[in-house]
C-alpha cells in the first residue's frame, strides 16, 4: 500500500451487517470480514452499521456512534422479542439450514418471518437518516434480504449492494421455503447481488427469473471471498517459533498430525468427519499410534436445539473412536470446543502434515485458505476437502472429497498422510500463489468497483 491518501475523492462506504465488530478488537482478534474490509477501506470515509449483540427492552430507534478514525460504527440493540423472532428464529433457524440445502432442519414461523422483516425496516429508518447521496450501500449476507427494498421504502437513492457470503441453493429447493418469492423479490432492489462461486450466482439468477425478475437477474456475479493470505502467513511463522506451538509439537512425539478448525456447526459436516477418521484407523492399520486428529470446534449458536443434539453427538464419536483405539501413551482424536487464538491456530495449522475441511456444504471456507496460506514452503501439508465448499473451484491441489462418505474420507486421509514430498509441494505452490493473487483485499476492491459502476 501506498501512503497515497485519497480520502476526499473516494466515496463513503457504508457497511451494513448483522453484527458490527468490536471498535477495539484488531488485527489478530477481529474476525476475517472485519479485517478484510478495514484493509480495503482504509483509505475512504467509511459507516459500518448493524446490531450492537446487545439486547434490551425494545429495538432501538437510533444508532449509538463510535468514531475511529475515517471509520464510524453505528449499532443498535435489538429488542429481546425481535432478537428472538430475527436471529435465533428467521435468520439462524430458517434461513440458515436452507440456503445449506438443508430443508429438513428449517423450521418455519409466520411470527419469526415477520419479526425478520421488521428488524429490516428498523434497520432502513435508522440508517436511512445517516445516508448521505453519495454514499455506496453494501449490506452483508442473509440476515439482510429485504434490507435494499426497505431503503427505498424510505427514499433512499444510493448505489446499494449485497452479498451473501453462503451458499444459495436450486431454486426448486430454496421456494420450499414460504415466502421465499418476497425474499428473492427484495433482492431485486440492490444494484450489485453478489454470490460466492458461479454455482450460486446461477441458482440465484435462475431463482430471480422464475420470480419475474430477470432485469435483477443481470446483476448477479460471483465474488469469491478471500483472506490476507500475506498476513496469515506472517502469523504461521510466528507461531511455529513460539512457545505454545513447541508445547503442542512436544506432545505430539513425532506423530503426523490432521488439524480441523470449524464452528461447532451442522454444515460442517463433522460427525461424517470423526466417522471418517475413525474408518481411517480401523481400514489403514499402519496409522495406529503414528497420527493425531486435533479438531477445534468453538460452540456457536448453543442455545438452539439442533446445535445442542450435534454437540451430544460429536462426544460420542470422540468417546468411541478414542474408547476403541487409544493405546496408554497415544489419544488418536484430540477435540476442542473452546476458542483458540488466531496466531496459536496459524501455528497449528503449519505444525499440520493435513488439514481437513469437509463441510457439507460452505459458501466458501476460509480456513481452507488459511491452511494453505499457513504450510512452510519447503515441506507443505496436504488440503483434505469437501467437495461443496465454495472454496473447492480454487483449490484445485486439494484431494477433494464426498463429505457424506466416510470411506472416501479415510482413503482420501491415507493418501494425504502418505503423499511424498515433491507431490505435496506440486499441489500446494498454485493454491499458494492462487491465494495471495486473490485475497481478501481483492474480493472488497472488485465488489466495490462494481457498486461504483465500473465492474
Ligand atoms: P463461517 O461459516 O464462519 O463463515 P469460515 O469461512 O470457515 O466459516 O470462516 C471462519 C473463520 O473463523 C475463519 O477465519 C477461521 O479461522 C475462524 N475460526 C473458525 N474456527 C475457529 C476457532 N476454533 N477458533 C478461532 N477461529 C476460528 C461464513 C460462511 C463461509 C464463508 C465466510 C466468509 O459460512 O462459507 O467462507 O462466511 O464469507
Amino acid at each position: 500500500m501506498t501512503g497515497q491518501h485519497k480520502g476526499p475523492d473516494l466515496n463513503r462506504l457504508i457497511i451494513v451487517a448483522n453484527r458490527v465488530p468490536n471498535p477495539r478488537e484488531r488485527g489478530a482478534t477481529a474476525g476475517g470480514l472485519a479485517v478484510a474490509l478495514r484493509e480495503a477501506i482504509a483509505h475512504r470515509q467509511a459507516l459500518w452499521f448493524g446490531w450492537s449483540g446487545q439486547t434490551a427492552e425494545a429495538t432501538a430507534a437510533a444508532p449509538a456512534e463510535t468514531r475511529q478514525g475515517r471509520l464510524t460504527y453505528a449499532t443498535l440493540d435489538l429488542g429481546e422479542e425481535d432478537y428472538r423472532r430475527y436471529y435465533r428464529g428467521f435468520a439462524n433457524a430458517t434461513l440458515w439450514p436452507t440456503l445449506h440445502y438443508r430443508l429438513g432442519l428449517a423450521q418455519f414461523s409466520r411470527e419469526d418471518y415477520i419479526g425478520y422483516r421488521k428488524v429490516n425496516a428498523a434497520f432502513a429508518a435508522a440508517l436511512a437518516p445517516l445516508l448521505r447521496p453519495s454514499d455506496l450501500v453494501w449490506a452483508h449476507d442473509f440476515h439482510l434480504f429485504p434490507l435494499g427494498s426497505e431503503l427505498r421504502r424510505q427514499g433512499c437513492r444510493q448505489r446499494l449492494g449485497f452479498f451473501l457470503h453462503v451458499p444459495f441453493p436450486p431454486y426448486g429447493l430454496f421456494s420450499a421455503l414460504p415466502r421465499s418469492g418476497e425474499l428473492i423479490t427484495d433482492l431485486a432492489a440492490y444494484d450489485v447481488i453478489g454470490v460466492q462461486t458461479e454455482d450460486d450466482a446461477a441458482n440465484l439468477r435462475a431463482a430471480l427469473i422464475a420470480e419475474n425478475q430477470p432485469e435483477a437477474a443481470t446483476r448477479v456475479a460471483a465474488y469469491p471471498i478471500g483472506i490476507n493470505a500475506e498476513g496469515f502467513t506472517a502469523l504461521a511463522e510466528r507461531a511455529i517459533l513460539g512457545q505454545e506451538t513447541a508445547r503442542f509439537r512436544q506432545s505430539l512425539v513425532g506423530r503426523a498430525l490432521v488439524i480441523g478448525v470449524d464452528r461447532l456447526d451442522y454444515t460442517k459436516g463433522l460427525p461424517q468427519r470423526f466417522c471418517g477418521y475413525g474408518q481411517l484407523l480401523a481400514r489403514f492399520r499402519q496409522h495406529l499410534s503414528r497420527v493425531t486428529y486435533l479438531q477445534v470446534a468453538p460452540v456457536s449458536r448453543g442455545d438452539v436445539a439442533e446445535y445442542r443434539s450435534l454437540r451430544k453427538e460429536l462426544d460420542e464419536w470422540v468417546g468411541r473412536i478414542n474408547g476403541q483405539q487409544a493405546e496408554p501413551d497415544w489419544v488418536p482424536l484430540r477435540y476442542m470446543t473452546r476458542a483458540v487464538s488466531r496466531p496459536t491456530l496459524a501455528g497449528f495449522m503449519r505444525l499440520a502434515r493435513v488439514g481437513l475441511v469437509t463441510p457439507l456444504r460452505d459458501g466458501m471456507n476460509l480456513v481452507a485458505k488459511e491452511y494453505v496460506a499457513a504450510q512452510d514452503p519447503e515441506d507443505p501439508g496436504a488440503l483434505v476437502l469437501s467437495r461443496f465448499a465454495g472454496a473447492a473451484p480454487q483449490l484445485p491441489g486439494a484431494l477433494l472429497v464426498n463429505p457424506l462418505d466416510p470411506d472416501e474420507i479415510a482413503e482420501a486421509l491415507d493418501q494425504a498422510l502418505t503423499m511424498p514430498r515433491e507431490e505435496r509441494l506440486a499441489r500446494w505452490r498454485p493454491m499458494a500463489e492462487e491465494g495471495r493473487a486473490s485475497g481478501a483485499r481483492a474480493w472488497c476492491l472488485s465488489f466495490i468497483a462494481a457498486l461504483e459502476g465500473g465492474g
